[in-house]
C-alpha cells in the first residue's frame, strides 16, 4: 500500500502563527523513513501551498481568512482526492485544522462512504453563522455537515468555500458537480467524537439535535477508552463493515502535559496511553484509509515542550499507521 504524504502547512485557521511549522518538524524526525519501515511505499508530496494572497474579499459572516483558508483547503481537497481515487492513502500533516475541510472534502468526494473518527478537544462544528470566534479551524466538520447552513444560505456566500457550493463551475482538478458526483457532505451518522471537553453552546444545541454520537472525557473515564473505542467503531461500522475511515487527530485532545505546544490546549486531556489507544485500535479496526495530525505549533511553548509535543504527533502516527508493541 502506498501512503501519500501531504505538507499542509496553513496557520489561518486559528489565530496564531506558526501551526505552519508542523509539517517540517514531522517530516525532519523521520516521518517518511519510520513509514518505510512499516511497509508503506510512500509517495512524499508537494507542499500545499498556504501563501495564497487574500483577494481582499470580505464578508459580514463569522469566518476570519476566508479566502486564504478556503482556496488551501481547495487546493489539498484535489491533492487527498486524487491520490485516494489512485488507492492511496492519503496522510495529511497540518497545519491547523482547518485543513480537514480539504483533506476531508476530498477523501469524501473519492469515497462516498467513508466514516469520520474525530478526535479532539473540540467539535469543529461551529460554521460562519454560529461561531463565537469567527477562526476556521472551528469550522471543518460544521462546514461540511448536512443541516449546518441555515436555510437560504449556502456556502456561495463565504468567500473562498465557492469550491463546496453545488453550483460550483468546476476547474481542473475539482470538477463541477453532477447527481452522481453530488458536493462532499457528511451525515449525521457518519462521525464519532472522541475526547471532547471544550463545546461552544451552538455546537452543543447541533449535536443534540443532529444526533452525533459523541465520546467525551467523560465517557473515557467513566467507561474506559478501550470500550469507548469498540464503540465508535462499532457504530461507523454498524451502517458497513467495509466502509473506509477518515481518523482526524487533532494533537490538543491529549492532555496539555503531554502536549504543550498547540494553540487552544484545555486541561483535563487523553493521556499518553489513552491517545495511543485511541491511534492503535482505529488502526486494528482494519479500514483506516486516509488521515490528518493537526494543531501542533511549536513557537506556543519552550523548545522542550516543542519537541515533546511533535515527537507525540509523531508516535501517534506510527501507531495509527501500523506500528505494534510486539
Ligand atoms: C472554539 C474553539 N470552539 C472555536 N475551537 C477549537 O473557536 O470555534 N478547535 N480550538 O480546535
Ligand atoms: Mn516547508
Ligand atoms: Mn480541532
Ligand atoms: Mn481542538
Amino acid at each position: 500500500r502506498t501512503v501519500a504524504v501531504i505538507p499542509a502547512p496553513m496557520t489561518y485557521g486559528q489565530p496564531f502563527m506558526g501551526t505552519d511549522k508542523g509539517p517540517d518538524l514531522l517530516l525532519d524526525a523521520g516521518i517518511n523513513s519510520s513509514l518505510t519501515q512499516l511497509g508503506w511505499r510512500v509517495s512524499s508530496e508537494p507542499e500545499v501551498n498556504p501563501a495564497i494572497e487574500d483577494d481582499g474579499r470580505s464578508t459580514p459572516l463569522a469566518a476570519k481568512n476566508s479566502v486564504r483558508v478556503g482556496l488551501g483547503c481547495k487546493a489539498l481537497a484535489k491533492v487527498t482526492h486524487r491520490a485516494a481515487r489512485g488507492g492511496m492513502f492519503p496522510l495529511t500533516l497540518g497545519g491547523d485544522h482547518s485543513v480537514a475541510l480539504g483533506s476531508l472534502a476530498g477523501v469524501l468526494r473519492a469515497r462516498p462512504g467513508t466514516g469520520v473518527i474525530w478526535v479532539d478537544a473540540h467539535a469543529d462544528l461551529n460554521t460562519p453563522w454560529i461561531s463565537d470566534s469567527g477562526n476556521m479551524h472551528g469550522m471543518p466538520v460544521g462546514l461540511l455537515m448536512e443541516g449546518m447552513v441555515p436555510e437560504g444560505a449556502g456556502l456561495l456566500d463565504v468567500p473562498g468555500l465557492e469550491w463546496l457550493d453545488k453550483t460550483w463551475a468546476g476547474e481542473e482538478g475539482w470538477p463541477k458537480y453532477t447527481p452522481e458526483d453530488p458536493p462532499p457532505r457528511l451525515s449525521p451518522q457518519d462521525i464519532v467524537y472522541v475526547g471532547l471537553r471544550d463545546v461552544d453552546q451552538k455546537e452543543r444545541d447541533a449535536i443534540k439535535k443532529l444526533g452525533i454520537r459523541t465520546f467525551t472525557m467523560y465517557d473515557i473515564d467513566k467507561h474506559g477508552v478501550g470500550a469507548v473505542m469498540e464503540k465508535a467503531v462499532r457504530h461507523l461500522l454498524s451502517k458497513d463493515l467495509n466502509r473506509p475511515i477518515h481518523l482526524s487527530y487533532d494533537i490538543d485532545a491529549v492532555d496539555p502535559a503531554q502536549a504543550p505546544a498547540t494553540g487552544t490546549a484545555v486541561r483535563g486531556g487523553l493521556t499518553y496511553r489513552e491517545a495511543h489507544f485511541i491511534a492503535e485500535s482505529v488502526c486494528a479496526s482494519g479500514q483506516l484509509g486516509s488521515a490528518d495530525i493537526v494543531e501542533l505549533n511549536p513557537t506556543l511553548s519552550d523548545q522542550e515542550g516543542a519537541d515533546q509535543t511533535t515527537e507525540l504527533g509523531f508516535q501517534l502516527v506510527t501507531s495509527f499507521m501500523g506500528k505494534s508493541i510486539i
